[in-house]
């Protein structure tokens, strides 16, 4: 398509994971997807000025700041695209609304439900200026979790029961791997529940359009000290030649129930401890007309029984999640050519560009954010009150 679309200018703050596979979607979407809007990648910012250049060179930004201030002063960012650690989405995501930036956000969007408040309050005075803003949480742009959500709202699983969530990861479980940022309170909020339970808490309300009403949570840190990291060090840090320990100040793993807005009863776990699983979202969803399964591992298929069908026909059935017809998929490959992790944050800065260019609110919102923030604290004030049901404010 070419071209008297308005060119908007991205500015991304943070390329360690989240910024790499964040720059993979911005330079991708524009070949794939037909926007009101061109995005352009303008600037990153990081602190280091070597690290930030090398990654700029290698992502595809056309500029380097080395403060996230002078990236939100400039009048060729129009989009503040916030890839760190929890610790500063708050601090940044505010700075950039007041300046009029649309603010895409990484998930948990804060590290406090306080911060959240504040942050959804900023995105709520912002978007009467045509200000956007949007929670990352790339999983809902899975094509088959899309269809999903599809399949209940058009009634065909019937009266929601039960909802079952797990978000399953092994990577820590090695005593050695360090005390990397995810593992600190006071940068990421929370562990296994904030970063890999947000997701399934996002998935199971936006599959069901239901809400959390009230939950009750176990959290357990099973290895309490580990080696020190390098402060860049990721998912894959090695711990070689580390001299101290430090304190693992966060969960490993949480595990919570749950009610649901429409009276569905809800189970919940998240752990970065079940050898063997390395990126296991799952949920399945039990109605009264049908059940719905899906695993991450397997990000292609959604598996559906229609208990409408006669018994001896009946049964979980695979559905390829790759037709034309199907949400997204039809932009990428041929029916049977499926997609990956990467194309879930392509999905998700398409909807955000369409959302700018037709004045429309993007959803997940701030005030979706908030919501799971909430839920997040009841979890863990749940688990340090002897796992007493404590309710989520609506
Ligand atoms: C680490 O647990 C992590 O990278 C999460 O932070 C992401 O949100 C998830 O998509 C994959 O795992």
């Amino acid at each position: 398509m070419s071209d008297n679309r308005p060119a908007l200018g991205v500015g991304m703050v943070g390329y360690s994971f989240m910024g790499r596979v964040h720059s993979q979607a911005w330079r991708s979407v524009g070949a794939f997807f037909d926007l009101p809007v061109a995005p352009v990648m303008a600037v990153l910012s990081g602190r280091s000025e070597e690290r930030t250049a090398a990654a700029a060179a290698s992502l595809g930004w056309a500029a380097v700041e080395n403060d996230w201030k002078d990236l939100i002063r400039r009048d060729d960012v129009d989009i503040v695209d916030v890839c760190t650690p929890g610790e500063s989405h708050a601090e940044i995501a505010i700075a950039a609304l007041e300046a009029g930036k649309h603010v895409l956000c990484e998930k948990p969007m804060a590290n406090t439900v306080a911060e959240a408040e504040a942050m959804a309050a900023a995105a709520e005075r912002a978007a009467e200026r045509g200000v956007r803003s949007m929670v990352a949480f790339n999983y809902r742009r899975v094509p088959a979790v899309a269809l999903a959500r599809q399949f209940v709202a058009e009634g065909r699983l019937g009266v929601l029961r039960h909802v079952r969530a797990q978000y399953l990861q092994d990577w820590i479980v090695d005593p050695e791997f360090p005390l990397v940022w995810r593992l600190q309170k006071d940068k990421a909020g929370s562990g296994a529940l904030g970063d890999i339970g947000s997701h399934i808490v996002d998935t199971a309300q936006f599959v069901t359009g239901q809400l959390l009403t009230g939950v009750s949570g176990l959290t357990e840190t099973f290895i309490n000290d580990r080696p020190t990291a390098e402060e860049s060090a990721g998912l894959a840090a090695g711990s070689a030649g580390a001299e101290s320990t430090g304190h693992v100040t966060v969960d490993d793993a949480a595990v919570f129930i749950g009610r649901l807005s429409g009276g569905a009863l809800a189970s919940f776990e998240a752990t970065r401890f079940a050898t063997g699983r390395k990126n296991a979202m799952r949920i399945e969803i039990n109605g009264s007309l049908g059940s719905l399964y899906f695993d991450f591992e397997s990000m292609n298929e959604l598996w559906f029984h229609d208990h409408t069908l006669p018994a001896e026909e009946a049964g979980f059935r695979r559905i390829l999640v790759t037709e034309g017809g199907h949400p997204y998929a039809g932009a990428w490959w041929p029916p049977g050519h499926g997609l990956g992790y990467e194309h879930t944050f392509s999905h998700e800065v398409k909807d955000f560009l369409e959302a700018i260019g037709t004045g429309t609110d993007p959803a997940p919102s701030f005030a979706d954010g908030l919501r799971v923030q909430r839920v997040l604290a009841a979890v863990e004030e749940s688990a340090a009150g002897d796992s007493r049901w404590t309710p989520i404010p609506q």
